[in-house]
């Protein structure tokens, strides 16, 4: 019998990704995805005719219970979340809703339906925010600087919570940044790599920006989603950092974009506005994370390098704008 995972947030980049590996290994792949009157299945398109879709929604526990008895899922992948920093400050209580008591409706419905699935949970490095230890760990306290980052880390606690409360099989990610072509526009680096795309092939000529000092541990999005099942497939279940171990500022972004858009990484300060709008009202300090337990435990490492990365994205950036 082949395993069954449910992908909650499958039509997100990671969920693209997680999709195609565990499809890759032979699993029978269900996504849960929500209604909209304009279906945007397009990271998934390619996906369709090999994976299940049942209607659901983090706020909704019959669609959720509904789902895992659909699906009868041996791995459960919590990804779905309200996953934009900057728009957490606009809507916190819904962030809140979708990104933190969200987690609880999933396990509960988890005890409810399956308590013998496992669990993995994606955490997120903005929990600890204001740094207290660099690099982080997977016992670096939390210090959340956003609304996001809080409620990221009510879905860690109670991920812990339910593991230790009810001897669930669930595991917290914490996943520092990552990227790839199929991020989302409004993410950093992809607006960097579509922008230097779109001024080298003489369609706009201005990049607006935020803070150009703020520093990130980014890695590839690919290599990521294989930690999130190399997790699920330990006997016991635990915390994990990922990460590179790496930080970068968004000015080097910008400037490897527009190197291998054939721009001149010298010429930034030309084509870059600084527009506060993009500023946030509270910032996180330093992230480094250190993968050395997923190293250690997992066999996990990091594959691709940061210019490796923004250079594949530009470059296939260059490629859909192509007039
Ligand atoms: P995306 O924003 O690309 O995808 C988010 C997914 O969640 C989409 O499929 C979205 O569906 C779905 N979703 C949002 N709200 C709901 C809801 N109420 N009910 C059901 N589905 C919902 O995020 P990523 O793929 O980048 O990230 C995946 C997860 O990992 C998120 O939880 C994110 O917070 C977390 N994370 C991401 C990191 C990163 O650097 N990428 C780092 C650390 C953690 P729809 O398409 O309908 O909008
Ligand atoms: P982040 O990613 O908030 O770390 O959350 P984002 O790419 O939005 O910001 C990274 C850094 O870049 C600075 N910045 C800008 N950011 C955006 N979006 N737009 C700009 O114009 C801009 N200019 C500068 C930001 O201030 C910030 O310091 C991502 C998400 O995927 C979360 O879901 C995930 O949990 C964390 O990564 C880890």
């Amino acid at each position: 019998m082949p395993k069954s995972a449910l992908i909650t947030g499958i039509t997100g980049q990671d969920g693209s990704y997680l999709a195609e590996l565990l499809l890759e290994k032979g699993y029978e792949v269900h996504g849960m995805v929500r209604r909209s009157s304009t279906e945007k299945f397009d990271r998934i398109e390619h996906l369709r005719d090999r994976i299940t879709l049942h209607q659901g929604d983090l706020l909704d526990h019959r669609s959720l219970t509904d789902a895992l008895r659909a699906s009868k899922p041996d791995e459960i992948y919590n990804l779905a979340a309200m996953s934009f920093v900057a728009v957490s400050w606009i809507q916190p209580t819904l962030t809140a809703e979708f990104t933190g008591v969200g987690v609880t409706r999933i396990l509960e419905a988890m005890r409810e339906v399956c308590p013998e699935a496992r669990f993995y949970q994606a955490s997120s490095s903005e929990m600890f925010g204001k740094v207290l230890e660099v690099p982080q760990t997977e016992s670096t306290p939390f210090y959340p600087r956003s609304p996001y980052g809080v409620a990221k880390a009510y879905g860690h606690f109670i991920t812990v919570n339910y593991r230790e409360s009810y001897n669930l099989h669930a595991t917290s990610g914490i996943l520092f940044n990552h990227e790839s072509p199929r991020r989302g526009l409004e993410f950093v680096t992809r607006k960097i790599t579509w922008h230097a795309a779109a001024i080298r092939h003489g369609q706009i000529d201005e990049l607006s920006l935020g803070n150009l000092d703020a520093e990130r541990d980014w890695g590839y999005a690919k290599d990521y989603v294989d930690a999130m099942w190399r997790m699920l497939q330990q006997d016991k279940a635990d915390d994990y950092v990922i990460a590179t171990g790496e930080t970068h500022t968004v000015r080097e972004c910008v400037e490897i974009a527009f190197d291998e858009a054939g721009i001149g990484a010298d010429k930034v300060d030309q084509y870059v506005k600084i527009d506060p709008q993009f500023l946030r009202p509270a910032e996180v300090d330093q992230l480094i994370g250190s993968p050395a337990k997923a190293k250690a435990d997992l066999g996990w490492e990091p594959e691709t390098s940061f210019e490796e990365l923004i250079r594949l994205m530009t470059r296939a950036d260059l490629g859909l704008l192509k007039p």
